[in-house]
């Protein structure tokens, strides 16, 4: 199947052919000009809601996502969620182990889901990701989830990523005073306090209006909302998709949309020049062994590694 075949397929709902183009698109090969040319064609811009989805291992992130997803299937909106580098192994849409919940959605044409390894690509998680959402967007999937794991510089880059960017905190965790000495909280458009049916919700709540309260805005910023769920059986889903609707409208604004957009993008291309540069001008043991031991200085190294190559 050309490039136009498969495209036309995964906008039908193949999921087969969505697979085959994000894998196309993953590992940059030579038919991702083709299909970006085809994807142009068709969808207007920004079209789709990315959503990242991050929070420390366990706290509901996965469950969540499945309950997002009924929410917007009801609406009748596409889905895709990609889940970097994911804890527990996802395999060809169908969620093993303990995700029985998103595996409620493997037989839905409008759900797509898919893991993501971000190791030993160009240009790593930030150019695979990247590439892989804009594909979607592009196929046709309106709202564009994207769950990764953990605290630290991987959520970081996921944020910068996602339009919207969901931080799921739980209690006794002590996930609140951790978030922020991490500052992880500075990612977060909207907070989720999920498992609100375990005692102590509310005083992460207050932990974070606490915090919240220290940081100075300018009139029309954004204020971080804080939702409340219980991800298994769906609670407080309903207002956290009106939140995130929320500041998607605000981003709407004042061009704020599409300057992120192209911020994400100048990242893409940065994170994939670097990757490239780093390939093309390898720094040899000897050459390293040379600095190390006082034979040359780090600039003319630099400057013979420049001129060699
Ligand atoms: N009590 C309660 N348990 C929940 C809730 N949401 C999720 N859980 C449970 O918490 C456990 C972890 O949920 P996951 O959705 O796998 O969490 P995760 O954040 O995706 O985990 P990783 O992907 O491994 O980081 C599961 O046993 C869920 O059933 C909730 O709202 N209340
Ligand atoms: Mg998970």
């Amino acid at each position: 199947m050309g490039v136009a075949d498969l495209t036309a397929a995964a906008r039908a709902g193949d999921r087969r052919a969505v697979a085959r183009l994000l894998t196309a698109v993953e590992n940059h090969s030579d038919e991702a000009p083709a299909i970006a040319a085809a994807l142009a064609e068709g969808r207007a811009p920004a079209s789709a809601t990315v959503v990242g989805v991050t929070g420390s291992p366990g706290v509901g992130k996965s469950t969540l996502v499945s309950a997002l997803i009924g929410a917007w299937r009801e609406a009748g909106l596409r889905v895709a969620v990609l889940a970097v580098d994911p804890s527990s192994p996802f395999s060809g849409g169908a969620i093993l182990g303990d995700r029985v919940r998103m595996a409620d959605h493997a037989l839905d044409d409008g759900v797509y889901i898919r893991s993501v390894a971000t190791r030993g690509h160009l240009g790593g998680l930030t150019a695979t990701t990247g590439a892989a959402v804009r594909l979607l967007e592009g196929l046709g999937f309106d709202v564009v989830l994207v769950e990764t794991v953990g605290v630290g510089q991987a959520e970081v880059e996921i944020a910068g990523l996602a339009d919207t960017t969901l931080l799921l905190l739980a209690p006794g965790m002590g996930d609140g005073i951790q978030a922020v000495k991490a500052g992880v909280v500075e990612i977060a458009d909207v907070y989720v306090v999920n498992k609100a049916d375990r005692p102590g919700a509310d005083s992460v709540v207050r932990d974070l209006r606490a915090m919240m309260s220290l940081v100075k805005r300018e009139p029309g910023e954004w204020r971080e909302p804080i939702c409340k769920t219980v991800a298994q059986d769906g609670e407080g889903v309903d207002e956290l998709v009106a939140a995130i609707a929320k500041h998607r409208d605000w981003l709407s604004g004042a061009d704020r949309l599409a300057a992120k957009r192209r911020e994400r993008a100048a990242a893409e291309i940065r994170a994939t020049v670097d990757a490239e540069l780093r390939r093309r001008f390898a720094v040899s043991e000897e050459l390293a062994a040379d600095v190390a031991e006082g034979r040359t200085d780090v600039a003319s190294a630099a400057r013979g590694v420049l001129e060699r190559s």
